[in-house]
């Protein structure tokens, strides 16, 4: 039976704040704070375990191996020689933003009736311009069956694409044929445009979209400009519901009308800016929730803490549930580690439509691997790091074994070798 999955990527023990993005706010405010590797991926696997025991059926995958010392021998270095930046770059956890591993486009939609999956190049910034090989190989295993999957590399640059984050799919229903839109942004602004529309359109052929159910639209300049770097900061989408703010897209009037008539059932829950800016919307990540739809039938949103700290946020939140809305219940979770680096609910997990008996089961969460993996992150993943912290060698040690545990921990022993 099709159902919608989310790999939920764990929090690497390398997490850190070293201020990398450029354009996102987060990152760049909170450049030089000590994080909290620990707490960050215990936060992460609270999340994956209440989603479970809200019957969503839950997946994961690993941290990737930090310091990435195969990225930095390609450059003619070594982690001990590696310039600051290059040393930051290398050590970067930033592949727990599973929205940003693939693009995926679920069985229903693609020609061949395979759920098809293209690894995001993520090539506009360096610190996740090497995330891409691993990326690569922890989905041919975990979509191994080539009945169900197909498992593709990278768009090559120098044509930017950041994966499911800039990817929204309407339908009547996960299992049924839906419309795939793809957003891109124009370079011009303060902030680079990431997703390139040339990137969208090569990711929709490569996994077979029929023309009339696939749209492009342009993300706002305003949205980027105001920190919306992934078209998810501003903007989500659940079957039949489009949750979006008045200002993510560039020619909003047209996309609706687009999609309105491609999708009649569609619902589009806009909020006016007039009742949330956009900067309230992008510090509190309201969007970036994680819409689900519950066994029950009805939606829910999975929402950081910060969003219900925002006054106009919460309050947008508590008339639209006291309401007719589409949206019933909302659920808070603190993720606060993640989201000082401009990552929250929907940032941190990948949807895949798919049965879940065709994907690997190392890759499937249950309660009981939950508590494995739990107790080793409590055991092992290092409790703070501070910027000076990345060029300790001990540092550099204690994250490649932390890793190596959780590989075997989780019977995946072939993800922990030095190069991909
Ligand atoms: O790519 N942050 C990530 C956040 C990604 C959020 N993903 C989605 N919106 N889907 C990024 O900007 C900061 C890392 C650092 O500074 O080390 C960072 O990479």
């Amino acid at each position: 039976m099709l159902t919608e999955i989310n790999f939920d990527g764990i929090v690497g023990p390398s997490h850190n704040y070293a201020g990398l993005s450029l354009g996102n706010l987060g990152s760049a405010k909170n450049f030089g704070k000590v994080s909290a590797p620990r707490a960050a991926a215990l936060q992460g696997l609270a999340k994956m375990r209440a989603n479970l025991e809200r019957g969503l059926p839950q997946g994961l995958f690993l941290p990737q191996r930090r310091p990435d010392e195969a990225w930095l021998s390609l450059l003619g270095t070594t982690v001990e020689d590696a310039s600051l930046t290059l040393r930051a770059n290398a050590l970067s956890a930033s592949s727990m933003w599973a929205a940003n591993a693939a693009t995926v486009s679920p069985a229903p939609d693609s020609a061949d009736g395979r759920c098809h999956l293209t690894v995001a190049n993520l090539g506009t910034m360096p610190h996740r311009s090497h995330e891409w090989r691993e990326t690569l190989a922890q989905l041919q295993i975990a979509f191994a069956n080539p009945q169900h999957f197909a498992v593709h590399a990278p768009v090559p640059p120098p044509f930017g694409d950041e994966g499911a984050a800039n990817h929204m799919r309407l339908c009547a229903g996960h299992g049924s044929q839906g419309i795939e839109v793809f957003v891109y942004g124009v370079a011009g602004g303060p902030f680079p445009a990431r997703q390139h529309r040339e990137a969208s359109e090569a990711v929709a052929r490569i996994h077979g979209l029929a023309p009339e159910r696939t749209v492009f639209a342009r993300q706002s300049d305003e949205a980027i400009a105001a920190g919306a770097f992934h078209n998810d900061v501003v903007a989500v989408a659940n079957e039949r519901v489009l949750f979006t703010h008045e200002l993510a897209f560039a020619d909003r009037d047209a996309l609706y009308a687009q999609l309105r008539e491609k999708l009649p059932e569609i619902e589009i829950v806009e909020v006016p800016a007039a009742a949330v800016s956009l900067a309230d919307a992008i510090s509190s990540y309201l969007f970036n929730a994680q819409l689900v739809t519950l066994p029950s039938g009805e939606m829910a949103l999975v929402l950081p803490g910060e969003a219900r700290e925002t006054p106009a946020v919460w309050q947008w939140l508590e008339a639209h549930v006291a309401g007719n809305g589409p949206i019933r219940h909302l659920f808070v979770h603190d993720l606060r580690e993640s989201m000082a680096n401009g990552g929250g609910p929907a940032c941190l997990r990948l949807r895949v439509v798919a049965d879940p008996d065709a994907v690997d089961r190392r890759f499937m969460a249950t309660p009981e691997k939950l508590d494995r993996i739990e107790a080793l992150v409590t055991r092992v993943w290092p409790e703070r790091i501070t910027v000076e912290d990345l060029s300790d060698p001990a540092l550099w040690r204690a994250c490649l074994n932390a890793r190596a545990a959780l590989c075997a921990e989780l019977g995946l022993e072939e993800l922990d070798r030095a190069s991909f």
